[in-house]
């Protein structure tokens, strides 16, 4: 059987923006304003895709890559440190094809530094 790959995976918006506290530990879901939503038209298992998170600081955060959730990764988010992350999603399905979305994560301060 021959696989043909067409469709790429969509996410449904651009950019999407999340915020978290800073010093939540690892593996706390970081919320977004709108959940990420990706979308595949092709059949069977073309539709499948991965998602990986790009872009400066990304290593501070973890993604699922079958649904594009986000987590806090193992090491702690300091917003003294860095209050705002601007990444990319990408979005590859089975035939290489992908697409890329803009995630800008904010740090909510805590009062850690009196
Ligand atoms: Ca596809
Ligand atoms: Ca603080």
């Amino acid at each position: 059987m021959k696989l043909i790959f067409i469709c790429r995976p969509k996410f449904d918006r651009p950019k999407y923006f999340g915020a978290v506290r800073e010093n939540s530990s690892p593996g706390t879901p970081v919320e977004l304003e709108h959940p990420i939503k990706i979308f595949d038209a092709d059949e069977g298992p073309n539709r499948d895709f991965m998602v990986i998170l790009r872009g400066e600081g990304s290593g501070k955060f973890q993604v699922d890559p079958a649904t594009g959730k986000i987590f806090v990764g193992n090491f702690p988010l300091d917003r003294e440190e860095k209050q705002m992350y601007s990444l990319k999603l990408i979005a590859t399905d089975r035939g290489n094809l992908s697409t890329s979305a803009v995630l800008e994560l904010s740090i909510i301060d805590i009062n850690d530094n009196p």
